[in-house]
């Protein structure tokens, strides 16, 4: 169906101006739509990636519930400009917040004006991204109902294990032998990064609404005063370990280099970094957060790392299927590169632990 015709789906959604897409991520497609009328809003059009998110009716109503309770909350604490502090998902003629079009799914949220993101970050915006992330969590910890996961066991580690285990077995792309050292690396240390799982088949280890997708471009800040507006990217939120949140941010952001750096060399954990945005993670999730999640933050920060080296060397070995690639080594170097992340942050455990003891 034409974009123009979809749009139409929506009835709040005046004369359109201009559609111009938007790159972001690799999952979604991505556009904003000018209204012709500069007293209405701007609007953010996406189709879902309906091959990685297999339930949109789920997806969504974890999205409503969400968006809804963190607005109730915002109200309620009178806080001012809420337009700007939460996404708003605007309903299509049945009703619904999508749109099924026959083939794939779109739906459409209220631009917020005069926001931009960051694709990088200093221990300054790494304390607001913390405090953000913790502060979203403990805006969901009392969500009424229970959510869905939108992809199950998203950040399973025994899951993703097994699932490289398969590829591994199954070797699709025959690219198996060049890659056994690597394999062999993971194994080694597979028991130990699958001790998540375990805390909580023992009950020790709770799961919580977790965002599950924390980068930094994930969140929107304002143009003028550089202030944290809100979350986005919201069909990741789902019940995870808190670890999620905490690791995939320093993931990305205590790495001065891209997740795909070839050179190795340049791949660090950097721990101002890391102390900035587990000061503010804490100071706003300190309210829930159990002290056996305290103690293992550290193990979450080089728990990520590794999870996402499993995944990409598993989509390697079975022939680049889920990852959009650029080159065709690209998986096999994120690989590597994450690896190298992981090693990093596993040297920095000691001094991580001793930091988070002394802000507790
Ligand atoms: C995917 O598309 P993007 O960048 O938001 C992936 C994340 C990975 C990331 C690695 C749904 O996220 O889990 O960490 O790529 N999202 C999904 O770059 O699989
Ligand atoms: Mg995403």
């Amino acid at each position: 169906m034409e974009i123009e015709e979809i749009i139409k789906q929506f009835p709040q959604v005046g004369k359109v101006e201009n559609i111009k897409p938007l790159t972001s991520g690799f999952i979604n497609r991505t556009y904003l739509v000018t209204s012709a009328n500069p007293n209405e809003p701007n609007y953010v059009l996406q189709k879902v990636n309906h091959n990685v998110f297999r339930n949109i009716d789920l997806l969504m109503h974890n999205i409503e519930v969400v968006t809804n309770h963190i607005h109730d909350k915002l109200i309620a604490a009178h806080t001012e400009n809420i337009d700007r502090k939460v996404l708003r998902f605007i309903p299509a003629k049945d009703g619904k917040t999508y749109y099924f079009d026959g083939e794939g799914y779109w739906r459409i949220c209220i631009f917020i004006p005069r926001s931009k993101t960051l694709d990088a970050v200093n221990p300054e915006t790494s304390y607001l991204v913390g405090l953000k992330f913790g502060e979203f969590e403990a805006m969901l910890a009392d969500v009424p109902e229970k959510l869905g996961e939108t992809i199950p066991d998203f950040h399973n580690m025994e899951l993703r294990i097994h699932q490289l285990h398969e590829a591994v077995q199954e070797n699709k792309a025959g690219r198996l032998e060049k890659v056994q050292s690597i394999v062999d690396d993971i194994e080694r240390d597979a028991e130990e990064m699958c001790k998540a799982e375990e805390l909580y088949r023992q009950g020790l280890l709770p799961k919580r609404i977790c965002h599950c997708d924390t980068k930094v471009s994930n969140m929107l800040f304002d143009e003028d005063s550089n202030d944290v507006l809100c979350v986005i990217d919201l069909d990741t939120v789902m019940p995870s370990f808190v670890f999620s949140d905490f690791g995939d941010f320093l993931r990305s952001g205590a790495n001065p280099a891209p997740e795909d750096e070839p050179d190795l060399d340049k791949i660090q954990f950097n721990m101002d970094i890391f102390r900035a945005f587990a000061k503010g993670y804490i100071e706003s999730a300190k309210s829930f957060l159990t002290p056996i999640e305290i103690d293992n933050l550290p193990f979450a920060a080089t728990l990520f790392p590794y999870m996402q080296a499993v995944r990409f060397l598993a989509d390697y070995i079975n022939g680049d299927t889920y990852y959009q690639i650029h080159y065709p080594e690209h998986n096999l170097i994120r690989t590597k590169a994450q690896m190298k992340l992981y090693y990093e942050a596993k040297k920095a455990v000691p001094e991580m632990t001793e930091y988070i003891n002394s802000i507790r």
